[in-house]
Protein backbone atom coordinates (compact mmCIF):
# COMPACT_ATOMS: atom_id res chain seq x y z
CA UNK A 1 0.00 0.00 0.00
CA UNK A 2 3.20 2.30 0.49
CA UNK A 3 4.09 1.82 -3.23
CA UNK A 4 2.41 4.21 -4.31
CA UNK A 5 5.03 5.30 -6.81
CA UNK A 6 8.29 3.29 -7.81
CA UNK A 7 11.13 3.12 -5.66
CA UNK A 8 14.64 3.99 -7.02
CA UNK A 9 17.47 1.78 -7.04
CA UNK A 10 19.25 0.55 -3.93
CA UNK A 11 22.61 0.78 -5.23
CA UNK A 12 24.81 3.61 -6.52
CA UNK A 13 27.73 2.02 -7.62
CA UNK A 14 28.14 1.85 -11.47
CA UNK A 15 28.97 -1.01 -13.77
CA UNK A 16 32.28 -1.20 -14.78
CA UNK A 17 31.26 -3.03 -17.72
CA UNK A 18 31.37 -0.89 -20.89
CA UNK A 19 30.08 -1.95 -24.24
CA UNK A 20 32.66 -2.87 -25.62
CA UNK A 21 31.79 -6.03 -23.34
CA UNK A 22 29.42 -7.18 -25.61
CA UNK A 23 31.16 -7.60 -28.57
CA UNK A 24 30.56 -10.85 -29.49
CA UNK A 25 32.62 -13.73 -31.66
CA UNK A 26 30.27 -15.33 -34.12
CA UNK A 27 31.16 -17.91 -36.52
CA UNK A 28 29.83 -17.51 -40.13
CA UNK A 29 30.74 -19.48 -43.18
CA UNK A 30 33.68 -21.06 -41.70
CA UNK A 31 35.12 -18.02 -40.46
CA UNK A 32 35.02 -15.85 -37.69
CA UNK A 33 34.30 -12.49 -37.67
CA UNK A 34 33.35 -10.00 -34.66
CA UNK A 35 29.89 -8.30 -34.78
CA UNK A 36 28.92 -5.89 -32.59
CA UNK A 37 25.53 -7.14 -30.64
CA UNK A 38 22.84 -5.52 -29.96
CA UNK A 39 23.09 -3.26 -26.60
CA UNK A 40 20.36 -1.30 -25.70
CA UNK A 41 17.26 -0.08 -26.64
CA UNK A 42 15.21 2.89 -26.20
CA UNK A 43 11.89 1.38 -27.37
CA UNK A 44 12.27 -2.88 -26.71
CA UNK A 45 12.81 -3.15 -30.02
CA UNK A 46 15.25 -6.51 -30.93
CA UNK A 47 14.59 -7.69 -27.56
CA UNK A 48 14.83 -11.36 -28.89
CA UNK A 49 17.80 -10.42 -31.05
CA UNK A 50 20.25 -9.20 -27.88
CA UNK A 51 19.72 -12.48 -25.99
CA UNK A 52 21.95 -14.34 -27.78
CA UNK A 53 25.06 -11.81 -26.78
CA UNK A 54 23.80 -10.93 -23.51
CA UNK A 55 23.72 -14.82 -22.91
CA UNK A 56 27.35 -14.80 -23.71
CA UNK A 57 28.57 -12.46 -21.32
CA UNK A 58 26.48 -13.86 -19.20
CA UNK A 59 27.95 -17.61 -19.23
CA UNK A 60 31.74 -15.45 -19.35
CA UNK A 61 30.62 -14.08 -15.83
CA UNK A 62 29.88 -18.22 -14.79
CA UNK A 63 26.03 -18.30 -15.45
CA UNK A 64 24.99 -21.78 -15.99
CA UNK A 65 22.80 -23.05 -18.38
CA UNK A 66 19.65 -23.17 -16.03
CA UNK A 67 20.39 -19.69 -15.70
CA UNK A 68 21.29 -18.92 -19.38
CA UNK A 69 17.85 -20.74 -20.55
CA UNK A 70 16.10 -18.24 -17.92
CA UNK A 71 17.14 -15.06 -19.85
CA UNK A 72 16.03 -16.68 -23.35
CA UNK A 73 12.72 -17.11 -21.52
CA UNK A 74 12.38 -13.38 -20.33
CA UNK A 75 9.71 -11.29 -22.00
CA UNK A 76 10.11 -7.29 -22.49
CA UNK A 77 8.42 -5.65 -19.68
CA UNK A 78 6.72 -2.59 -20.93
CA UNK A 79 5.40 -2.41 -17.26
CA UNK A 80 8.63 -2.14 -15.61
CA UNK A 81 9.96 0.62 -18.63
CA UNK A 82 6.44 2.74 -17.59
CA UNK A 83 7.31 2.26 -13.66
CA UNK A 84 10.94 3.40 -14.84
CA UNK A 85 9.98 6.30 -16.21
CA UNK A 86 7.36 7.73 -13.37
CA UNK A 87 9.24 7.52 -10.11
CA UNK A 88 7.92 11.05 -9.62
CA UNK A 89 7.76 10.26 -5.72
CA UNK A 90 11.60 11.13 -5.36
CA UNK A 91 10.95 14.70 -6.71
CA UNK A 92 8.79 15.75 -3.59
CA UNK A 93 10.04 17.51 -0.76
CA UNK A 94 10.89 15.60 2.10
CA UNK A 95 7.60 16.28 4.15
CA UNK A 96 5.57 15.72 1.10
CA UNK A 97 8.01 12.54 0.15
CA UNK A 98 6.84 10.71 4.49
CA UNK A 99 3.11 12.10 4.09
CA UNK A 100 2.55 9.85 0.34
CA UNK A 101 4.52 7.25 1.92
CA UNK A 102 2.63 6.92 4.89
CA UNK A 103 5.49 7.27 7.38
CA UNK A 104 3.09 7.96 10.21
CA UNK A 105 1.65 4.70 10.02
CA UNK A 106 4.53 3.21 9.33
CA UNK A 107 6.34 4.09 12.46
CA UNK A 108 3.07 3.82 14.85
CA UNK A 109 3.17 0.00 13.34
CA UNK A 110 6.66 -0.52 13.71
CA UNK A 111 6.86 0.40 17.00
CA UNK A 112 3.89 -2.20 17.59
CA UNK A 113 6.18 -4.76 15.87
CA UNK A 114 9.13 -4.00 17.61
CA UNK A 115 7.65 -4.32 20.92
CA UNK A 116 5.79 -8.06 19.87
CA UNK A 117 9.16 -9.20 18.31
CA UNK A 118 11.41 -7.34 20.72
CA UNK A 119 13.74 -10.44 20.79
CA UNK A 120 13.92 -10.70 17.33
CA UNK A 121 15.42 -7.36 16.70
CA UNK A 122 17.41 -7.20 19.84
CA UNK A 123 19.57 -10.40 17.99
CA UNK A 124 19.68 -8.92 14.87
CA UNK A 125 21.78 -6.04 16.21
CA UNK A 126 23.95 -8.30 18.50
CA UNK A 127 24.71 -9.49 14.79
CA UNK A 128 25.04 -7.03 12.41
CA UNK A 129 24.83 -4.09 14.92
CA UNK A 130 21.96 -2.45 13.03
CA UNK A 131 19.19 -1.12 15.52
CA UNK A 132 15.14 -2.47 14.85
CA UNK A 133 13.99 1.34 14.08
CA UNK A 134 15.89 0.97 10.74
CA UNK A 135 15.63 -2.49 9.78
CA UNK A 136 11.85 -1.65 10.51
CA UNK A 137 11.45 1.44 8.40
CA UNK A 138 12.95 -0.14 5.88
CA UNK A 139 10.52 -2.76 5.80
CA UNK A 140 7.70 -0.14 6.06
CA UNK A 141 9.24 1.37 3.36
CA UNK A 142 9.76 -1.14 1.36
CA UNK A 143 6.28 -3.41 1.12
CA UNK A 144 4.63 -2.44 3.90
CA UNK A 145 5.82 -5.07 6.03
CA UNK A 146 5.35 -8.08 3.32
CA UNK A 147 1.67 -6.40 2.54
CA UNK A 148 3.04 -6.48 -0.80
CA UNK A 149 6.20 -7.60 -2.74
CA UNK A 150 5.31 -7.12 -5.70
CA UNK A 151 3.51 -9.21 -8.84
CA UNK A 152 6.14 -8.44 -11.82
CA UNK A 153 8.43 -11.28 -12.87
CA UNK A 154 11.68 -10.60 -11.70
CA UNK A 155 14.31 -12.23 -14.49
CA UNK A 156 12.00 -10.40 -17.28
CA UNK A 157 11.99 -7.06 -15.68
CA UNK A 158 15.44 -7.39 -14.62
CA UNK A 159 16.08 -8.33 -18.31
CA UNK A 160 14.53 -5.42 -19.50
CA UNK A 161 16.32 -3.20 -17.52
CA UNK A 162 19.80 -4.73 -18.90
CA UNK A 163 18.33 -4.05 -22.41
CA UNK A 164 17.07 -0.30 -21.74
CA UNK A 165 19.25 2.29 -22.89
CA UNK A 166 18.68 4.50 -19.61
CA UNK A 167 20.38 2.52 -17.35
CA UNK A 168 21.85 -0.68 -18.73
CA UNK A 169 25.30 -0.19 -17.34
CA UNK A 170 23.84 -0.10 -13.66
CA UNK A 171 21.23 -3.16 -14.39
CA UNK A 172 23.50 -5.92 -16.27
CA UNK A 173 25.36 -6.73 -12.99
CA UNK A 174 21.76 -7.02 -11.47
CA UNK A 175 20.97 -9.74 -14.42
CA UNK A 176 23.85 -11.78 -14.12
CA UNK A 177 22.85 -11.91 -10.53
CA UNK A 178 19.41 -12.91 -11.39
CA UNK A 179 20.50 -15.76 -13.20
CA UNK A 180 23.25 -17.35 -10.83
CA UNK A 181 20.71 -17.03 -8.36
CA UNK A 182 18.54 -19.40 -10.86
CA UNK A 183 21.20 -21.68 -11.29
CA UNK A 184 21.74 -21.65 -7.09
CA UNK A 185 17.62 -22.24 -7.00
CA UNK A 186 17.38 -19.40 -4.56
CA UNK A 187 14.70 -18.15 -7.52
CA UNK A 188 13.19 -19.58 -10.62
CA UNK A 189 12.15 -18.16 -13.93
CA UNK A 190 8.65 -17.69 -12.63
CA UNK A 191 9.21 -15.81 -8.88
CA UNK A 192 7.76 -12.39 -8.68
CA UNK A 193 8.85 -9.14 -7.39
CA UNK A 194 8.41 -5.45 -8.03
CA UNK A 195 8.63 -3.51 -10.83
CA UNK A 196 12.56 -3.28 -11.14
CA UNK A 197 13.46 -6.97 -10.01
CA UNK A 198 13.40 -6.23 -6.29
CA UNK A 199 13.07 -9.16 -4.31
CA UNK A 200 11.14 -9.77 -1.29
CA UNK A 201 10.10 -8.19 2.23
CA UNK A 202 12.99 -5.16 1.48
CA UNK A 203 13.10 -5.35 -2.03
CA UNK A 204 16.63 -6.20 -2.98
CA UNK A 205 17.62 -6.05 -6.41
CA UNK A 206 18.85 -9.45 -7.42
CA UNK A 207 22.25 -8.86 -7.72
CA UNK A 208 22.52 -7.15 -3.86
CA UNK A 209 20.63 -10.44 -2.99
CA UNK A 210 23.02 -12.65 -4.37
CA UNK A 211 25.60 -10.85 -2.69
CA UNK A 212 24.36 -10.05 0.58
CA UNK A 213 21.29 -12.42 1.25
CA UNK A 214 21.83 -14.93 4.39
CA UNK A 215 19.57 -17.49 6.06
CA UNK A 216 18.64 -15.39 8.86
CA UNK A 217 16.13 -18.19 10.22
CA UNK A 218 18.76 -20.96 9.75
CA UNK A 219 16.70 -23.37 7.66
CA UNK A 220 19.13 -23.86 5.24
CA UNK A 221 17.94 -21.50 2.78
CA UNK A 222 18.48 -18.07 1.53
CA UNK A 223 14.51 -16.24 0.69
CA UNK A 224 14.03 -13.16 0.40
CA UNK A 225 10.12 -13.65 0.83
CA UNK A 226 11.00 -14.45 4.73
CA UNK A 227 10.32 -12.32 6.68
CA UNK A 228 13.37 -13.15 9.22
CA UNK A 229 15.95 -13.88 6.28
CA UNK A 230 15.07 -10.56 4.66
CA UNK A 231 15.65 -8.70 8.24
CA UNK A 232 19.17 -10.47 8.56
CA UNK A 233 19.92 -9.63 4.77
CA UNK A 234 19.64 -6.01 5.30
CA UNK A 235 21.24 -5.85 8.28
CA UNK A 236 24.02 -8.05 6.54
CA UNK A 237 23.96 -5.28 4.10
CA UNK A 238 24.24 -1.98 5.93
CA UNK A 239 26.87 -4.04 8.36
CA UNK A 240 28.90 -4.81 5.02
CA UNK A 241 28.29 -0.99 3.95
CA UNK A 242 29.95 0.03 6.79
CA UNK A 243 27.40 0.01 9.53
CA UNK A 244 29.27 0.86 13.26
CA UNK A 245 27.05 -0.66 16.34
CA UNK A 246 26.44 1.92 18.68
CA UNK A 247 27.34 4.89 16.19
CA UNK A 248 24.58 7.57 15.22
CA UNK A 249 22.30 6.89 11.94
CA UNK A 250 21.16 10.70 11.39
CA UNK A 251 22.73 12.87 8.66
CA UNK A 252 25.81 13.87 9.55
CA UNK A 253 26.72 10.67 11.53
CA UNK A 254 28.70 7.85 10.76
CA UNK A 255 26.03 5.10 9.50
CA UNK A 256 24.06 7.43 7.76
CA UNK A 257 26.10 6.42 4.79
CA UNK A 258 25.55 2.76 4.88
CA UNK A 259 21.81 4.30 4.73
CA UNK A 260 22.82 5.75 1.91
CA UNK A 261 24.12 2.57 0.38
CA UNK A 262 20.70 1.14 0.46
CA UNK A 263 19.13 3.47 -1.51
CA UNK A 264 20.60 6.56 -3.84
CA UNK A 265 17.43 9.20 -2.94
CA UNK A 266 18.10 11.50 -0.38
CA UNK A 267 14.49 12.02 0.61
CA UNK A 268 14.57 8.00 0.66
CA UNK A 269 17.76 8.40 3.00
CA UNK A 270 16.10 11.07 5.07
CA UNK A 271 13.14 9.31 5.50
CA UNK A 272 14.33 6.21 6.91
CA UNK A 273 16.48 8.22 9.23
CA UNK A 274 13.69 9.71 10.78
CA UNK A 275 11.03 7.19 10.97
CA UNK A 276 13.90 4.66 12.70
CA UNK A 277 14.68 7.24 15.30
CA UNK A 278 10.73 7.72 16.52
CA UNK A 279 10.44 3.79 16.47
CA UNK A 280 13.76 3.17 18.63
CA UNK A 281 12.86 6.22 20.71
CA1 LIG B 1 16.12 -19.14 5.58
Amino acid sequence: MYKVFQRALTLTKRSKYRLANLVVTVAFCGSTTVAQAVTCSDTGGQFEAWKPGMAELARSEGVGERGIRALMATNYSNATISADRNQRSFRYSLDKFMQVRGADTIVKQGRSRKARNAELYAALERQYGVPAGVLIAIHGMETGFGGFMGDTNVVSAIATLAYDCRRADFFRPHLIGALKLIDRGSISSDTRGAKHGELGHTQFLPGNALAYGVDGNGDGVVDLANQVDALASTANFLRAKGWRPGQGYQPGEPNFEAIRAWNAASVYQQAIAIMAARIDG
